[in-house]
């Protein structure tokens, strides 16, 4: 058995463990599972488009999409086809591996997985790994959405089941893991992860990596989010988390998940370098790349290629993730 072996059965003793332990011990650890398990030293890039913005009927407490909250944000039907293949286009011109297509959706419409499908063709056709983020989705949408070429699905599980109802009381935690369910059944690779600095505990964070880790697969793409607190909903005002408890959490990600993207998320536009760098010691190979998050910012292109290049940090090529029919 190797040193950090892939493993389903995490209890909560052993993940709070990893939580509790001392900061250079935690990291000391979770750069070896990432030796041992991923090439050092390399990152995964991806670029976000929301594609239809605003209006969204669920009360995600953190989400600047919600109809419920006034945000100031301008709503966006969804998007022409031959526009997102242009910045498709651009987005791979700029470096990325990976595009990324986000819908303010409870769930999509028939009408809009005819649509998406058609995006996501024109994404493969660019040659770039496809991902969407649009909601939850039934068996057969999620056939259609493979069918049509989609590599990812993006669907968080944002939270620990027991701290979910504070944050979202439109749908409930099992209606996440029946999406990414479907998910898998159709064969895409899976990227789920969640949001911290919403007033969770550490049990909370700790509850959170656990259910991700002992999912019969764990997810191939793994973002921690920072909140990015929107004014206008009802975190604004929450109290950011402690830098250190953040590279805490993506540190324990690695360790429980030892072969999976670990994507440093939202809230990279409010880190110093020095964080980030940090966040890569502790595992974190994934990024979200281009001057737009969905609607907030993140960190300038020209910024991030300097970081890397500060750091020695090459850009994977992300051929291997990408599905073939
Ligand atoms: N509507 C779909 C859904 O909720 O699954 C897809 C888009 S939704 C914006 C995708 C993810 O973005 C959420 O699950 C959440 O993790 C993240 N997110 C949204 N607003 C955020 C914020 N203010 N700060 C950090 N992450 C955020
Ligand atoms: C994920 O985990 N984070 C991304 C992506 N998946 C879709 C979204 C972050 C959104 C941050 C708030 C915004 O820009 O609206
Ligand atoms: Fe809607 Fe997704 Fe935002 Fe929740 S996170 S309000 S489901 S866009």
């Amino acid at each position: 058995m190797t040193e950090h072996a892939v493993r389903h059965d995490w209890s909560i003793e052993e993940v709070e463990t990893l939580f509790a332990l001392p900061f250079q011990d935690l990291l000391f650890r979770a750069q070896s599972a990432h030796r041992e398990h991923q090439a050092p030293n390399t990152v995964q890039m991806s670029t976000l488009l929301s594609v239809k913005t605003g209006a969204c009927p669920e009360d995600c407490a953190y989400c600047p999409q919600s109809i419920r909250y006034d945000t100031g944000l301008d709503r966006e039907a969804l998007m022409a086809v031959a526009d997102v293949a242009e910045r498709a286009r651009a987005a791979k011109e700029a470096g990325a591996t990976r595009f990324c297509m986000g819908a303010a959706w409870r769930s999509p419409k028939k009408k809009d997985i005819d649509v998406m499908t058609a995006m996501i063709r024109e994404v493969k056709a660019l040659g770039l790994e496809s991902c969407a983020t649009l909601g939850m989705l039934n068996r057969e949408q999620a056939k259609e959405l493979r069918d049509a070429g989609l590599d990812y699905y993006n669907h968080n599980i944002d939270t620990s089941p027991e701290f979910y109802d504070k944050i979202i009381t439109t749908r409930d935690f099992q209606d996440r893991l029946d999406t990414l369910e479907a998910v898998r059944e159709a064969g895409m690779n899976v990227c789920c992860g969640g949001i911290v600095g919403m007033g969770e505990t550490t049990k909370d964070r700790a509850r959170m990596l656990q259910v991700l880790a002992n999912l019969d697969q764990h997810p191939e793409s793994v973002p921690i989010n920072q909140l990015v607190a929107v004014p206008g909903t009802p975190l604004a005002d929450q109290t950011p988390i402690d830098p250190f408890d953040f590279v805490r959490t993506i540190a324990v990600a690695r360790i429980l998940m030892p072969k999976s993207a670990v994507r440093l998320s939202a809230g990279r536009e409010q880190m110093s370098d020095e964080l980030q760098a940090l966040a890569f010691f502790a595992g974190a190979n994934s990024i979200f790349y281009g001057e737009k998050l969905l609607t907030t910012g993140n960190p300038d292109v020209e910024h991030d290629r300097e970081l890397l290049e500060r750091l020695g940090i090459r850009t994977a090529t992300g051929a291997s993730g990408a599905l073939h029919a």
